[in-house]
């Protein structure tokens, strides 16, 4: 089935839905996923799990929950399916959390992206995987853990999960090389896992779209770890590794001080959309998986600062919106009251991030009516056999 037949058989549950939702306050008209609709795309956003009623951005808030219902058609789990939430020993699996967030999504009609069967960076490696002693015949054992682990997140959700980002960051974004890893020790090469890992996701998931996923950016500061990823996804395609997409995160950000975002975006273009060219010439679609803005370089002023994080988006956006190679289009959560970037990436000011498109109290920004001209604008997707 094509992702326009599934978006039309979508359609009559997400209509259905509408009439129950609540409109977000003073939101500019139109909804993302109808603006990307009309491009032949999905949006989406990350969503997490909580107990019930939590002042958080799960499933479980009903505030954040109308956000989720109101503009997305695609969900990912921020953090409830990566190895540090699923799998708490060799020999265990914990579906706890993402069991009740799959049911949550599927039963009010929303697909789901899987983020990630395979982190491929020891730092965000579950402690015991670290430490593994591989015994005897290493490789053999690494790649025990490694397929039981995607065949069992695969064939427990089967076609409720229709993308995976099979493996995440696995280039160094200093040296453009491969992280080195417990399995890679063990199996003789990142690159031996990779392609393991992805032969098994094909062999265990065949319906679903196979994303490699990485935050190599745009901006200055970018351009080893933008090679490290063109030289893998070549490796790729020289292999025959079964690879359809390059997950390109877009956590953009103005570092800099600047008051001219538009500017920053013409000069980082050319270079951008270079890689972007050599990307697609390979075959491969595209997916924005994660997508902010990080707002450092901008004025502590709500006014000047919505209106730069809009600007630079909408140009960034255009761009990305430009590729008929593009499918999905997922935020990283949809409000600044729970974005990671409030804790990994606060402002030397203190002042809140304001990288999402509602904002801590869940009211639309500039950046909603960015994303939902770029989104409306963008040339049409072409059609993708899933
Ligand atoms: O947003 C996520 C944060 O809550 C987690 O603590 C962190 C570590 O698991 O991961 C964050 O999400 C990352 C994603 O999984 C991969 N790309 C970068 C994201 C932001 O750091």
């Amino acid at each position: 089935m094509t992702m326009i037949d599934r978006r039309g058989i979508l359609a009559g549950s997400a209509a259905l839905l509408a009439a129950t939702t609540v409109r977000a306050a003073d939101a500019p008209a139109g909804t993302l996923k109808a603006a990307t609709a009309s491009k032949g795309r999905r949006f989406g956003s990350a969503f997490a799990w909580s107990p019930a009623g939590a002042d958080a951005g799960s499933f479980a808030n009903p505030a954040y929950a109308a956000l989720l219902r109101r503009d997305c058609d695609v969900l990912v789990p921020e953090n409830q399916m990566k190895w540090q939430a699923i799998r708490p020993a060799a020999d265990r699996f914990d579906f706890s959390r993402f069991d009740p967030m799959v049911e949550w999504a599927t039963t009010n009609g929303f697909a789901l992206r899987g983020h990630t069967l395979f982190w491929a960076y020891s730092r965000w490696f579950p402690a015991w995987l670290n430490n593994h002693d591989f015994g005897q015949r290493p490789a053999i054992e690494a790649a025990r853990i490694l397929d039981q682990h995607i065949d069992t997140v695969t064939k427990r959700y089967g076609r409720k999960i229709d993308s995976y980002d099979v493996v995440n960051e696995a280039v160094d974004p200093d040296t453009g090389n491969l992280r080195e890893t417990s399995l890679s020790r063990a199996m003789g090469g990142t690159a031996n896992v990779l392609d393991h890992a992805f032969r098994t996701a094909r062999a265990a998931a065949p319906h679903a779209e196979l994303v490699y996923n990485d935050y190599m950016s745009w901006e200055d500061g970018n351009a080893k770890h933008r090679a490290g990823v063109l030289a893998l996804l070549a490796d790729f395609r020289r292999r025959g590794t079964p690879v359809d997409a390059l997950g390109v995160q877009s956590h953009i950000g103005l570092f800099q001080p600047t008051t001219d975002a538009g500017v920053v975006a013409k000069r980082l273009e050319p270079e951008w959309r270079a890689f972007l060219d050599r990307v697609t010439a390979m075959g491969y679609r595209l997916v924005i998986t994660e997508f902010d803005v990080r707002d450092k370089g901008l004025p502590a002023a709500i006014g000047p600062r919505d209106r730069g994080v809009a600007d630079f988006a909408r140009a960034y956006l255009d761009i990305m919106l430009s590729y008929p190679q593009l499918g999905d289009v997922l935020a990283w959560g949809l409000s600044d009251r729970y974005s990671w970037l409030r804790g990994f990436e606060p402002r030397p000011d203190g002042e809140v991030t304001r990288g999402c498109p509602y904002d801590t109290d869940l009211k639309a920004k500039p950046l909603l009516a960015a994303m939902l001209a770029a989104l409306a604008g963008g040339v049409r997707q072409v059609g993708q056999a899933a």
